[in-house]
């Protein structure tokens, strides 16, 4: 199997989570996107964007999707199938809709757009976003306040997804140090070799740097 990837943050998480559970994935770099590369992708994934995974079969796209195929194949609970799926469900869902969502609203502004020359930063956008943040935060800092990871008491994907965007926090600058909880949930995940350092060892240029 084949996981197409990029350094941006749905793939980052993607292939974090294919080391994470040591899937026998080959890695491939991908910029369905860049001039003349279309054709080559569209037929892998419609919507030109990473990641992908291809294997026998329909190629699959959607991180989600992705890791819950390779969470299966590896027999890892990350990917719940218990009694506790409900809930890293509701968690994953949760945070695509608000947490995740705020992180991606902001991260766009002063990370996606400056990085590749999509336009000015918009502050009314970063002013909405980080109002989310906040309130979803809150509801994250309380849940985490009691607890190490979000589902039981071991690491799942809600926890991978839900930090889909904070490695990227150097652009994006959101104010994870007001929550203690949050940071301290983080840090946990940073101690995680194929959290922190998901690319180690793959051929993939660097993202562009942002303007000074
Ligand atoms: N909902 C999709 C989003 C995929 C997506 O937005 N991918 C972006 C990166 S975050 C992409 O392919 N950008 C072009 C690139 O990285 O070359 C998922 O979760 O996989």
């Amino acid at each position: 199997m084949k996981l197409y990837f990029s350094r941006n943050p749905n793939p980052r998480l993607a292939v974090a989570a294919a080391r994470y559970l040591n899937a026998p994935v080959e890695f491939e770099y991908a910029s369905p996107r860049a001039p003349g590369q279309a054709e080559r992708y569209r037929s892998l994934n419609p919507n030109l964007l990473v990641p992908i995974l291809q294997g026998p079969g329909r190629a699959l796209w959607e991180a989600d999707a992705i890791v819950c195929r390779l969470s299966r194949d590896m027999r890892s609970d990350f990917w719940r199938t218990d009694d506790d799926e409900p809930e890293m469900i509701r968690w994953i869902s949760w945070g695509m809709q608000n947490f995740v969502k705020a992180c991606d609203i902001v991260h766009f502004e002063r990370g996606t757009k400056l990085r590749y020359g999509i336009g000015p930063l918009d502050p009314q956008q970063v002013q909405d976003g980080l109002r989310q943040f906040h309130r979803a935060a809150e509801v994250l800092e309380a849940e985490l306040s009691s607890r190490l990871w979000l589902v039981g008491d071991t690491l799942s994907f809600a926890d991978f997804r839900m930090g889909t965007f904070l490695p990227f926090n150097d652009a994006a600058l959101l104010p994870i140090d007001d929550y203690p909880s949050i940071r301290r949930w983080y840090r946990r995940l940073e101690d995680i070799d194929a959290w922190r350092d998901p690319f180690r060892g793959l051929e993939a240029p660097e993202l562009p740097p942002l303007p000074a």
